[in-house]
């Protein structure tokens, strides 16, 4: 195992700090611990990491513990992304597309019921979800035995910077360790607003929850709070998202506005300008949500649901991480880690608990990895947080990586960058006559040489299968000269990308001709 350790100074604030370059035992770790690596949260970063370090010889534990939600929702080990987040979450909008595709079938002869009289049973959505998430927490589980990882179902509290203490079922537990990981994640905020715990719920509800959600209303216009309306709008509840001051906020600003009109037209209804200031629970049991708008006007309505989408809070109060010597930034609950390595050299942290890095599965596991092969493994190489691919599922996807058009002119000026762009009509789309109205796509890249793409914004079907090829190609320098000079897939909508040749800065009119000119 490498035992070099590079010292250097720097980093954010006026934090000492060692920039760990290869694999390492250096000054600050405890040389007589009980592990090598104790991982607190298991899921989608720590798991990886530690999973890993096993392989590499490493001896691990991970300590994992859900705290229930104020409904009493919890579950088993794995995280966010397999209990409360990506997986149920893509399920559901599958659901949601094949009620879509039911009513498209007619259209291309089967024969099935009048639309009125097809209908969608919430109960055994929720089952068939839930069965599959047990399912992927017990093989989790067989993993981690495999692998040798120790699993402790606890909740890890740091005693000081080389001692976890937890409660388990079976007693206290004591560890100490050379190295942790802090990958304890996040979990959804509510409005500080009366009712809002009470009666409220959150993304770690909505998937398990028993009774069929009914009428929504979402509050939060984010990523999750977009995903969660536009999902349940498709299983036909009546859905409605309360929108502080735009849609997707972080992203291409066009883009989003164009995801939004895709939604108002499935049915969501958007309230703009408003923040919730009461939900009260009514004596026929449904939630009368109260609101005002920016102006000052005072609003109400029922719904059986009000599920609050406002962002998510980092788990590092929970455990304690100021007795560890632990710096936070920001808001005061996120790490500021430098390649992982927070400002206690034998501590690491990533995930979600991460200042300003994206909340991503795969951006977690990516980092788990590299951090396990540098610590164990003599490794060097370090998580690369940009252009990271990312989609929305709302339910028409919206796929992107890279720059925002926004953010491209930020950054090199209006002058200094090309945005190309089309709409398009996919093949499937004209025996439903479903509209095309938000097919779009965009392409952002540098006005001057071979214009090195910088951004890459599509909206359509499959969005996520299609960005993810795209961010790889940008990982390799993709430039307009490549991209127009690759052949596309005919009839594929990933091949728009290939057919894109209107900029904006030209004035001309980015319809399609036809489906094949
Ligand atoms: P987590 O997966 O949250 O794991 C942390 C674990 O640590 C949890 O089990 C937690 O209970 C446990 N824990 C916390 N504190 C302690 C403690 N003190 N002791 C012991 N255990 C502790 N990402 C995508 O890439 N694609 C998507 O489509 C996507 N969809 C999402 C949809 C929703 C509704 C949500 C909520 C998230 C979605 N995400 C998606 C984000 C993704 O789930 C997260 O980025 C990812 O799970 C972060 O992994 P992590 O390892 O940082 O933390
Ligand atoms: P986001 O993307 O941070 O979005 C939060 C949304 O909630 C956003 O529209 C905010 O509006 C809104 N918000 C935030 N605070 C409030 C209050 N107090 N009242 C009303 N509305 C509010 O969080 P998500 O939970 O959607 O997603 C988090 C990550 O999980 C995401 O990056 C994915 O990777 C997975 P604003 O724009 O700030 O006005």
């Amino acid at each position: 195992m490498a035992l070099r350790a590079v010292l250097s100074f720097g980093g954010s604030g006026n934090r000492n700090r060692f920039l760990l370059l290869q694999g390492a035992r250096f000054y600050g770790t405890k040389r007589d611990a009980e592990y090598d690596l104790v991982v607190v949260g298991g899921g989608s970063g720590g798991l990886a990491c530690a999973k890993e370090a096993a392989n590499l010889g490493a001896k691990v534990a991970v300590l994992d513990y859900v705290i229930p939600t104020p409904l009493g929702t919890k579950w088993g080990l794995g995280g966010t992304c397999v209990n409360v987040g990506c997986i149920p979450k893509k399920l559901m909008h599958q659901a949601a597309l094949l009620g879509e595709a039911v009513h498209d079938a007619k259209a291309y002869g089967w024969q099935l019921p009048e639309a009125e009289n097809i209908t969608h049973d919430w109960a055994s959505l929720r089952e068939s979800v839930q069965n599959h998430i047990k399912s992927v927490n017990w093989v989790t589980r067989v993993e981690l035995r495999d692998k040798k990882v120790e699993y402790i179902n606890g909740l890890g509290v740091f005693k000081d910077p080389y001692t976890i203490h937890t409660v388990t079922k079976k007693g206290e537990r004591t560890l100490t360790s050379k190295y942790f990981l802090i990958a304890t994640g996040g979990r959804p905020r509510y409005n500080d607003i009366p009712g809002a715990k009470e009666y409220g719920i959150t993304s770690d509800d909505i998937f398990s929850l028993e009774n069929s959600p009914g009428k929504t209303l979402v509050i939060g216009a984010g990523y999750i709070g977009l995903e969660c309306a536009g999902f349940l709008r498709g299983l036909g509840f009546d859905a409605t998202v309360m929108v502080r001051s735009v849609v997707l906020r972080e992203f291409d600003r066009q883009m989003a506005e164009v995801i939004q009109e895709s939604m108002v037209l499935r049915g969501v209804k958007f309230l703009f300008k408003c923040v919730p200031t009461a939900i009260e629970k009514q004596d026929d049991g449904k939630l009368l949500a109260k609101w005002k708008s920016d102006d000052g006007q005072e609003f109400s309505e029922t719904y059986d649901t009000v599920l609050f989408a406002i962002g998510r809070r980092a788990l590092t109060r929970e455990l304690h991480t100021d007795r560890a010597g632990i710096e936070l930034a920001g808001d005061g609950e996120k790490i500021d880690a430098v390649n992982e390595q927070t400002n206690v050299p034998h501590i690491f942290a990533v995930g979600d608990v991460l200042y300003k890095k994206p909340e991503l599965t795969p951006v977690a596991i990516h980092a788990g990895k590299l951090l396990a092969r540098r610590l164990f493994g003599g490794g060097t190489a370090q998580m690369d947080y940009q252009n990271v691919a990312t989609t929305i599922f709302s339910p028409l996807e919206y796929g992107c990586v890279g720059l925002s058009e926004e953010a491209a002119v930020e950054k090199y000026g209006a002058e200094s960058v090309e945005i190309y762009h089309a709409y398009y009509k996919p093949t499937e789309f004209f025996i439903p006559q479903k509209s095309i109205a938000h097919c779009y796509l965009k392409v952002v890249a540098m006005r001057e040489g071979e214009q090195k793409v910088i951004g890459m914004h599509f909206i359509g079907p499959n969005a996520g299968e299609i960005i993810q090829g795209f961010g790889a190609a940008i990982k390799c320098d993709l430039t307009m000269e490549k991209l127009m000079g690759t052949v596309g897939i005919h009839p594929t909508v990933a091949e728009e990308f290939t057919r894109i040749n209107i900029t904006k800065r030209s004035g001309k009119d980015p319809n399609p001709a036809s489906c094949c000119s």
